[in-house]
């Protein structure tokens, strides 16, 4: 394929930066601009000269020669000195010799498309990059090293056998025992059923790796919203004061626990206002509720429940979630008939306790990070519909003819080439590799 080309480290100033270039005669056009004295051989670091206009940069080349490659084809790649402007010089030198400038995940869809990777091996890599805790890593490597792509090809093997098998009943019906046949074929299908089931059971803490979980702190103005955040941040990320009303707009801030993610979303105090500003904001508090994994519902331990309290832990009754009696601090004046954990963010006393509340609640520690676990919505979406196939190719052992039997074992093959990327449709194929970074 045509050379392309860009920058694959981070664009700005730091102590080198690499540019990369992937694609027939891309070494042809290295050497237009780049000289050294030693022979470039595949593999070997060779340090030379990029001349370009008046630049004269001393750098280093890597060249891989294909198929041996990140792609598939040939590759060269320079470290020059990092610095925005030199990387540009550098990058369009490169393209006013022939080289095009690569699109997001160029590099890694040409490794797809010459079968360096499968398409859950390539979003395995995104995971990677994008990772932002153990966890996520742990399943982006997972991924990458083909441990999805394993198990999807011994289910699609076995259903090909049981194609196969099908099919020779169906052509040389007197050379076919059909009942026995249908007694293997409905055993290979609870096999692959049960491990699809299995596979499936990991997807919601998947989920928990992925997006960690969504927290709204909510309570009326002035129970200690905000310093609850502060104080689970370990920062004093938002305003504190007592005047009723102070947190307009929402504010999320993540912190990791124990590997997961925790968002939090400090809302404005709910109440009955005027204030068109402050209605905003509390309109923002009600989306936060509904759209939250699990609310922490605030209320100050030192003064009686009010109507605004008792109108917010009825909207909340039936969301998870944590009733937080803060301002531990002051005389207790306040009992409620659920539990509660009782705090001071004030003093930072039992915040700990919250956030382990919070991770409990998701059985955050039930996970197991060093198996596979199903993180990715498009093959969580695509097991899912090739459970239902199974399930009605099973139903259908029972009461349908073998060509309908199978045809539905065609098309769970198709399902689970999905994930792979074997068939998958070009489009999809395009929006996976564009959510990559430019240069990888
Ligand atoms: N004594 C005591 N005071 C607290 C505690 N937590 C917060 N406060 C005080 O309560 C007042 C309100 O605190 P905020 O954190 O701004 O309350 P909020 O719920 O975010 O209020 P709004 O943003 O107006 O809805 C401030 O004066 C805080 O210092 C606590 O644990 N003990
Ligand atoms: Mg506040």
């Amino acid at each position: 394929m045509k050379p392309i080309v860009a920058v694959s480290t981070p664009i700005g100033v730091g102590a080198i930066s690499i540019v990369r270039m992937s694609g027939d005669g891309c070494l042809n056009i290295a050497t237009k601009v780049f000289s050294c004295k030693e022979k470039i051989e595949p593999r070997r670091v060779i340090l030379g000269t990029f001349h370009f206009n008046n630049i004269n940069e001393k750098c280093l080349l890597v060249y891989f020669k294909a198929p041996h490659s990140y792609t598939g084809e040939d590759i060269v790649e320079f470290q020059c000195h990092g610095g925005e402007f030199l990387t540009k010089e550098v990058l369009n030198a490169l393209i006013k010799n022939g080289a095009s400038l690569a699109e997001n995940g160029e590099f890694t869809k040409r490794a797809f498309l010459n079968g360096k990777v499968s398409l859950d091996s390539a979003e395995g890599i995104i995971d990677v990059i994008n990772a932002g805790t153990e966890a996520e890593l742990k399943a982006g490597y997972n991924l990458m090293s083909g441990k999805l792509l394993t198990e999807v090809k011994t289910l699609q093997s076995s259903i090909v056998d049981a194609i196969a098998n099908l099919d020779m009943t169906l052509d040389y019906p007197e050379h076919d025992d059909e009942a026995e046949t249908l007694l293997t074929t409905k055993k290979t299908i609870s096999d692959v059923l049960k491990k699809l089931r299995e596979l499936l059971s990991t997807s919601s803490a998947g989920k928990l790796i992925k997006n960690g979980i969504t927290v709204a702190i909510v309570g009326k103005p002035n129970v200690g919203k905000s310093s609850l955040l502060n104080a689970l941040l370990g920062e004093e990320r938002a305003i504190v004061t007592d005047i009723e009303g102070t947190t307009r707009d929402t504010i999320t801030e993540t912190i990791i626990y124990k590997n997961i993610k925790i968002n939090f979303i400090d809302t404005a105090g709910v109440r009955e206002s005027d204030n068109i500003v402050e209605k905003i904001g509390i309109d923002r508090s009600y989306r936060s509720i509904n759209s939250a994994d699990i609310v922490l519902v605030v209320l100050d331990s030192s003064s009686e429940l009010t109507e605004d309290d008792k109108k917010l832990l009825d909207l909340t009754k039936d969301k998870k979630r944590i009733i937080i009696l803060n301002k531990m601090d002051k005389q207790k004046k306040l009992d409620i008939n659920e539990k509660y954990i009782l705090i001071s963010a004030k003093d930072g006393k039992n915040i700990e306790q919250v956030k382990e509340e919070i991770f409990n609640s998701f059985d955050g520690g039930n996970i197991d990070i060093s198996g596979l676990i199903l993180t990715n919505v498009r093959h969580i979406e695509a097991l899912s519909k090739a459970k239902e196939i199974a399930e009605k190719a099973l139903d259908s052992c029972d009461n349908s003819t073998t060509d309908i039997i199978s045809f539905l074992l065609k098309e769970l093959w198709v399902e689970l080439g999905k994930i792979t990327g074997e068939t998958e449709t070009e489009s999809i194929i395009d929006a996976i590799f564009s959510k990559f970074c430019l240069g990888k």
